[in-house]
């Protein structure tokens, strides 16, 4: 969970927050929410980071966007609007009797998951609930949702890479997180998935990224993005 000193600077108390003073302002900018951070952060600091809006000739036109940023625009918000909640509930649930996770997610975390947390008399039923939602509401969003990725790396625009085409976007480093969470469990694996996993791998293999990592190491100790 995360300490309760956030709350001094959001009410909500959620990571990441990012506070910034500058010359002339009388109180600090707080920042919430990933998509707004990194949107904020690349229009300051990474311009390079967000793809031209606008086809040529068609400037602020309806419809005039190029594919790139309108696949830009919707990860950003993809990211944590509609993939980090199945994973958020697979890890609710736990996952002893879960096919779809190879690991036990959280294991060094303090976070009660229902399969493990259930008294031992309640397990029979804890156990029935947690299979049910796995078999009817996680495996098959996970299937689509992994399925639906891996054709859109497949199809990035111009023979790409990375999900908004040839160029590392804010939109890889928004997905990174869930995808780094999810790789290798939720029915995420190279066999099925092996455009997306190899995408995974060489956002992880970038220097920058390596970068990132290990200044959580030096401030943490360790990294596991398994949430
Ligand atoms: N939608 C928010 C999610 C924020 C969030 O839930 N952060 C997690 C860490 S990834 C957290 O602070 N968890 C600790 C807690 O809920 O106490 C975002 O994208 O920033």
């Amino acid at each position: 969970m995360a300490p309760e000193e956030l709350k001094q600077i959001h009410p909500l108390g959620k990571a990441p927050l990012v506070s910034i003073q500058a010359a002339g302002m009388s109180k600090p900018l707080i920042l919430a929410e990933s998509g707004l951070i990194i949107e904020y952060l690349i229009d300051h600091f990474g311009p390079q980071l967000a793809p031209k809006r606008y086809a040529e000739g068609k400037e602020g036109q309806v419809g005039g966007e190029t594919e790139e940023w309108v696949r830009y625009r919707y990860y950003m918000h993809y990211g944590e609007g509609s993939i980090m909640p199945y994973l958020l509930v697979a890890l609710l649930m736990g996952s002893k009797s879960s096919s779809l996770m190879r690991h036990k997610l959280a294991l060094t975390r303090p976070f009660p998951d229902i399969q493990t947390n259930s008294p031992f008399f309640i397990k029979p039923i804890s156990n029935a609930i947690v299979n049910n939602i796995n078999s009817m509401f996680l495996e098959p969003n996970f299937k689509t949702h992994f399925g639906f990725l891996e054709s859109q790396i497949t199809s990035s625009p111009h023979g790409g890479q990375y999900l908004c085409g040839t160029e590392l976007t804010g939109a890889d480093i928004m997905m990174s997180f869930p995808l780094g969470a999810a790789k290798g469990r939720a029915g995420f694996n190279k066999e099925k998935h092996p455009k997306l996993w190899a995408y995974v791998e060489r956002v992880e293999s970038r220097e920058a990224y390596k970068k990132a990592v290990q200044k959580i190491i030096d401030v943490e100790g360790s990294y596991d993005p398994t949430l």
